[in-house]
């Protein structure tokens, strides 16, 4: 067993932290507040691989792949549902669930992609108002034999390239029932695996195509009360590594020209050392709203489990240092099928709650007015201290007051857990 701390502990350890950030000029417990009202949006295919509940004969999985067999992986939407419901209770705040369309349930049934219908989701979408989630949404333009030849929207093939359209529409039409349901928007995010291995000759003619199907996916105006649409690019996959249509460029251009349409920045979509923190205040004068798939590449995987590193942490700052959180929507973006599903969401949801709450309690006037001021060796020795500001003790305490296990002790629940629960799968 893990050490559990006492809740005596906790909060002595968050009393003596609260006054050193007071002498900071922080006000920890506003922080806090504004901590709990940030949603982060778990993403169902930590839970089963990527896998869907289809069964569908394809070959191609689309360019992402989970690796690894730990056993228990969640088999029926039932089991996914119990699973996250798991991980939710292990992570302290309110927040979202982020289904792929390839989570349907039918019944048994055959229903093709582009006849979706929100009462496919009804299951989910109940399950998520029982537990005062909100839902974002996903097209899945893979895992299926009309993607096998590599091009979905962008193919050359203008039977297929109506069928992803048929698709992705029904899929809008479904985040929109979410959306409408729960009460807070949905964003649906179109993520296609469009690309070549091999260097191409025409780079030009599938973003052509590209852009025509998705004037025909949005044409139809939704309420963003209900629901938001947001485009994903990305830098190169497995099988896809010469060449990828739907590249930043193309989306950056895209969603810049479109007003309303959010743009999705995967942090594993990028070079290898490029962050997506910087790219934040820029596109934000130009887009009106982006929708962050928080990740973390590893060589050539783009979604290994979050973890609180440098780059995640200056990917919070960026969103709370220019008061973008109402702009900036948080979606979790990783899957590990080498270890413990739930402990995988847990962690990497966990270390962007963590991110956020240093941002929140960063003594940012301070700093700024040392750049301003043209002191940049305050600016940088100050930055430097801040780091070991007793930050744990308030996120112990968050956790306390948020009804979750603070420290190690979620980890005890999950090993529980899959005693319990996933072995006898
Ligand atoms: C793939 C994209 C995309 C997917 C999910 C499953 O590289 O990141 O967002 O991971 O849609
Ligand atoms: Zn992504």
């Amino acid at each position: 067993m893990y050490p559990t701390l006492k809740d005596q502990q906790i909060e002595s350890s968050f009393k003596n932290a609260q006054e050193v950030y007071a002498q900071y000029g922080v006000d920890v417990a506003a922080a806090l507040d504004r901590l709990a009202k940030i949603p982060v949006s778990l993403h169902c295919w930590q839970g089963d691989d990527v896998g869907g509940y289809e069964n569908i004969a394809s070959s191609d999985g689309g360019g992402i792949q989970a690796t690894g067999n730990y056993p228990g992986k969640a088999r029926t939407a039932d089991e996914l549902r119990q699973d996250a419901e798991k991980a939710l209770s292990l992570i302290p705040g309110k927040h979202r669930f982020n289904l792929h369309a390839m989570y349907a349930e039918t019944g048994g049934k055959k229903v093709e992609r582009d006849e979706l219908q929100p009462e496919h989701f009804s299951a989910w979408i109940d399950w998520a108002k029982s537990l005062g989630l909100g839902m974002d949404f996903n097209p899945t333009c893979f895992a299926h034999p009309m993607a096998d030849a590599g091009l979905t929207l962008s193919s050359y093939d203008e039977g297929v390239r109506n069928f992803w359209v048929r698709h992705c529409i029904a899929c809008r039409k479904i985040g929109a029932a979410m959306g409408k349901a729960l009460g807070t928007p949905t964003v649906t995010n179109i993520w296609i695996p469009d690309g070549m291995k091999d260097i191409p000759v025409d780079r030009k003619a599938p973003r052509a195509f590209l852009r025509e199907s998705l004037d025909a996916v949005l044409a139809e105006p939704i309420d963003p009360k209900h629901h938001l649409d947001a485009v994903e690019s990305k830098l190169f996959g497995i099988g896809s590594e010469s060449y990828v249509v739907g590249s930043h460029e193309f989306y950056l251009a895209y969603a810049a020209q479109r007003k309303g349409t959010l743009l999705t920045l995967d942090a594993g979509h990028f070079h290898p050392t490029e962050g997506i923190a910087d790219k934040i205040s820029s596109i934000l004068l130009f887009v009106d709203e982006l929708l962050l798939h928080v990740s973390r590449g590893v060589r050539w995987d783009s979604d290994h489990v979050v973890i609180l590193s440098d780059e995640l942490r200056a990917t919070a700052e960026e969103i709370v240092r220019h008061d973008a959180i109402n702009r900036v929507h948080i979606g979790l973006d990783f899957f590990d099928a080498s270890i413990n599903r739930i402990a995988a969401w847990v962690t990497g949801t966990r270390a962007m709650i963590k991110a956020l709450l240093i941002a929140l309690v960063e003594p940012t006037d301070l700093l700024r007015a040392a750049e301003r001021g043209g002191d940049f060796t305050s600016r940088l020795a100050l930055l430097e201290e801040i780091k070991t500001l007793p930050f744990g003790a308030v996120w112990d305490y968050y956790c306390l007051k948020q009804g979750t296990p603070a420290g190690t002790a979620w980890i005890n629940a999950v090993k529980q857990y899959e005693q319990d629960v996933l072995s006898k799968r």
